[in-house]
């Protein structure tokens, strides 16, 4: 079973806390939203996350769905009990819908074209206006204990109050949905599924693409002066012949072969489809194993990520 997932990702942080809850811990694979690899897009053209792939050829590409399949298996707190009550469904409805909507505005008004960030905090707020109302009666949206609807709606509220926590902490009248959220933000299952290996930080590697570790000064004059010609730590292209390349599988080795003492190295992800084809050969080194290298510049178009390198933990 594989998941496709994005560690702050308020979809995929609900989809794991269902998997976990079911006792379902599905290979993770944390994708880079800027950068998604073909076997996310081949799995699921919409290309959101998450994804799940459950092993016998079903793929779910809705968070909600996920946590529906994932607690139909086992569901030991009862979760799902009331979940497709038309009042459960309703408040599902109101957080994907208008409550995402205003909080995706409040948070990046520049992405959205507009300066009215505090407009739209301000209708979010009306809609938690709404929430607070049930949790004064009854500490979890639908009764006295927790439900998939309190799942599915936290995360959200978690980057609502996150945007401005000073803020969301010092509104009156919202003291029962403040200590709802406090609950579940000091709750170990969140805690849970924002670890490793949960929520990796370091992103999963793609087999259909190539990797270079590069020293970020090298590659920051690669970028100013279009053309990238170092084969490996202290080494240049003309010295060697070849620019040193890793498969996803030998990335880790490599790195802690040859940059585990240096903080701050970059890898730099390259389409092999955009490398000249006949610069590119997998050639035994003397252990026997085959490595990528590449016979010529690395044109810095095929260069498709250029990200701070993390070591698994
Ligand atoms: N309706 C989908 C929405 C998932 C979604 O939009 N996820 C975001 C990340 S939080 C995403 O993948 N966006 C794609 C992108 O940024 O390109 C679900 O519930 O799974």
């Amino acid at each position: 079973m594989i998941l496709y997932s994005f560690r702050r990702c308020p979809y995929a942080i609900r989809a794991r806390l269902a998997l976990q809850q079911a006792g379902l811990h599905p290979q993770l694979r944390e994708v880079d939203l800027k950068c998604k690899p073909p076997e996310l897009l081949a799995a699921s053209a919409k290309a959101t996350v998450p994804v799940l792939l459950s092993g016998d050829g079903v793929v779910i590409d809705e968070s909600l769905e996920l946590m529906r399949w994932a607690l139909a298996q086992r569901d030991p707190d009862g979760w799902l009990d009331r979940a497709e009550h038309p009042e459960a469904l309703a408040l599902v409805e109101q957080n994907d819908g208008p409550f995402k909507h205003h909080l995706d505005r409040f948070r990046y008004p520049d992405r959205y074209g507009g300066n009215d960030g505090a407009e739209h905090r301000q209708q979010a707020l009306a809609i938690l206006r709404q929430w607070n109302q049930r949790l004064q009666q009854q500490p979890w949206l639908l009764g006295p204990r927790a439900s998939l609807v309190d799942m599915a709606l936290l995360p959200f509220l978690r980057q609502f109050r996150h945007s401005d926590p000073e803020a969301f902490d010092a509104e009156a009248g919202l003291e029962p949905l403040q200590r709802w959220l406090q609950r579940f933000l000091n709750s170990e299952a969140l805690a849970q599924v924002l670890e490793w290996p949960w929520a990796a930080r370091q992103r999963w590697l793609s087999p259909s693409w190539l990797y270079h570790l590069a020293l970020p000064a090298e590659w920051q004059q690669a970028k100013q002066q279009g053309v990238y010609e170092r084969s490996t730590r202290g080494r240049s292209l003309q010295e060697e012949g070849f620019i040193h390349l890793s498969g996803a599988h030998q990335v880790a080795a490599t790195h802690e072969r040859f940059y585990g003492d240096f903080d701050g190295v970059v890898l730099l992800t390259i389409d092999p489809q955009r490398l000249p084809a006949e610069q590119l050969r997998h050639e035994p080194i003397p252990t026997g194993e085959t490595f990528p290298h590449l016979y010529g510049p690395l044109p810095l178009d095929a260069v498709l990520a250029a990200d701070r390198y993390r070591s698994a933990p």
